[in-house]
């Protein structure tokens, strides 16, 4: 086998600054409140719908038909564990919120299943969250969050909604499932923002 210059084709750890509290973790834990739904791409369907009841749904074909991009990026779980340079193909949220047009604040992404989060609007826009089909050049795992989720990376990695179904508009930032039971509403990985002060 060829020897690999290190730091080449990886980052030297000394280099490496995780947010506070977070190590390195190299595999990919999967970590769910319930089990893995399983839904047919015949099925599936991805909704915004704005805070005022309108809806905009893309069948898979259709989603598949939007332009992509390939973020690699820092994935930070609020157990501790950091994963960098993971790599994935997906829809950037500002082609899917492209034409929608709202004046929101929030939304709250739900999922097959019935996992819910919230997320603010802006964190969602500006080349910061996609919808990924794909995790390192592979169709995305049925236990990872396929066929699709959010990827929302800036945030604590419970943000980024496994096997989503769509985006609820709000007018105002509200809690999801893990945020009502004492998570942060925002949580910044750099801030160490895992929970709701008591
Ligand atoms: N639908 C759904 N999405 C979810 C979860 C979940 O339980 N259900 N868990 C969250 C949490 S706490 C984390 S850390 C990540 C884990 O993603 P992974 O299993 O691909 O590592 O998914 C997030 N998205
Ligand atoms: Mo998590």
């Amino acid at each position: 086998m060829a020897v690999i210059s290190r730091g080449f084709h990886r980052r030297h750890e000394a280099d490496i600054v995780l947010p506070p509290g977070q190590h390195l973790t190299t595999d990919f834990p999967v970590l769910s409140a319930g089990p893995t739904p399983h839904v047919s791409l015949e099925r599936w369907s991805f909704t915004i719908t704005t805070e005022a009841g309108e809806e905009r749904r893309w069948t898979w074909d259709e989603f598949l038909a939007l332009p992509t991009e390939e973020p690699a990026v820092d994935i930070h779980c609020v157990t501790s564990w950091s994963k960098l340079g993971t790599t994935w193909r997906g829809v950037s949220l500002d082609v899917l919120l492209g034409d929608v047009g709202t004046s929101a604040e929030a939304a709250m992404a739900h999922c097959y299943g019935g996992y819910t989060t919230n997320v603010p609007l802006v964190d969602l826009r500006g080349g910061k969250a996609w919808i990924v089909h794909t995790y390192d050049g592979k169709p995305l795992r049925p236990e990872h969050g396929g066929p699709a989720r959010l990827l929302v990376p800036h945030l604590y990695f419970w943000k980024s909604a496994k096997w989503i179904s769509g985006l609820q508009l709000l007018d105002h930032d509200a809690p999801g499932f893990w945020e009502s039971l004492g998570y942060h509403l925002y949580g910044d990985p750099w801030k160490e923002q895992r929970y709701r002060a008591q």
